[in-house]
């Protein structure tokens, strides 16, 4: 038996190192070279998403496109849900949280840009949306906008006005109005801003909002067909996986998710492509505009990035076209509108605001890096 002497084991080990190192890198590169021969595409696939994820804005996360049945599923899908169709996306950037009021001071101080809410409601526009000959009140409009405001006890759920309130002097700096603030509330979303406002704050941004298809593919992230962004269960008991609404609507606001309003952005966990609250929390503006029939009206075969009808119409409010907005927001309950789906539509019309809506921006792959 032969004994090695330490610094000849040292050698001896050494040897054998560097051999099982060259014998390792020879094996990935063949291992490559076969991948490359057998699936040239997927090698292409994983070199394009590493090269996404280095270029990635910052803040941002890469959506891989794809394709996916786009709509309602489940008993609580509503009619403007359907019918389900095939939908194409192309990949596309989107950020990873809503736009948050420290994003929105940025450009505010950058642009001295003044939101909707902060303007005197021009009555010739508000006329446009009220029935012929309405007669303009006596008293001058005053800067304002809706704020959510709890009933004493239970309420007929048909009639919104029971607790949403125009509340003079409220926006985004006072989201609840006057002697309200934002004050230490940097990383929750920012709220009060209207589709115009969005739109403003992603052209300064060099983004865009998305489109209700992008939207709902990146709300789902890959889970098909399923009814819930997280998978097939209802948000029951303590473990509540989205900022939204526990107990008796409008009245009773449990907060068993430990949010009554707006929740710092991340506080819940991301989906399967790393973005926060996509459900609940608040509204998200899209770029599209809603039409309760668009869906019927759609080709049977897949359609690539939809971006929406050219015109709006709601039979609830036939007199006021409306933007869409997705996700649903910390007042989302079963009892009202369970639109905590990723395929749930919901409207308002451009110049709204409101202290459950606000944004999150995307950016097209062509787009990226001309900043
Ligand atoms: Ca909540």
């Amino acid at each position: 038996m032969i004994t090695l002497r330490p610094h000849q084991k040292v050698k001896h080990r050494l040897r054998n190192s560097d051999f099982d190192s060259a014998m390792f890198r020879n094996l990935i590169a063949l291992f490559v070279l076969l991948v490359s021969v057998i699936a040239p595409n997927a090698v292409q696939e994983v070199q394009s998403r590493a090269m996404k994820k280095q270029n990635c804005p910052p803040g941002m996360v890469w959506i891989p496109g794809g394709e996916f049945e786009m709509g309602g599923v489940g008993k609580l899908a509503r009619p403007d849900e359907f019918p389900v169709h095939k939908v194409k996306v192309s990949g596309f950037f989107m950020d990873e949280t809503e736009v948050t009021n420290a994003q929105f001071r940025k450009f505010v101080e950058s642009t001295g840009y003044v939101t909707t809410a902060e303007k005197k409601p021009d009555w010739e526009e508000i006329k446009k949306q009220l029935p012929p000959h309405a007669k303009k009140p006596q008293k001058d409009f005053a800067p304002g906008s809706l704020v959510f405001i709890s009933t004493s006890g239970p309420v007929p759920l048909n009639d919104i006005s029971r607790w949403w309130k125009w509340i003079e002097g409220a926006d985004w700096r006072h989201p609840l109005g006057p002697g309200s603030s934002i004050d230490g509330k940097d990383d929750h979303p920012v709220v009060q801003v209207s589709w115009d406002d969005a739109s403003a704050y992603c052209k300064w941004a060099n983004k865009r909002l998305p489109t209700e298809a992008e939207w709902e593919y990146a709300a789902r992230a890959g889970k098909a067909n399923q009814e819930y962004s997280w998978g097939k269960q209802m948000p029951k008991g303590k473990r509540i996986p989205a900022n939204l609404w526990q107990g008796g609507f409008p009245y009773d606001n449990k907060c068993l998710d430990k949010y009554s309003l707006t929740a710092p952005v991340r506080s819940f966990a991301p989906n399967a492509y790393g973005l926060y609250d996509m459900i609940g929390n608040v509204w998200e503006w899209c770029s599209d505009w809603y039409r309760s029939d668009y869906y019927s009206g759609l080709a049977s075969s897949s359609i690539t990035n939809p971006e929406g009808p050219q015109s709006s119409y709601d039979p609830g409010e036939p007199n006021i076209a409306k933007r869409v907005k997705r996700g649903g927001s910390f007042l989302c309950c079963e009892q009202y509108c369970s639109s905590y789906r990723p395929s749930a539509r919901m409207k308002a019309s451009p110049d709204s605001s409101q202290n459950h809506l606000g944004f999150r921006a995307v950016k097209s792959e062509f787009a990226a890096g001309s900043d």
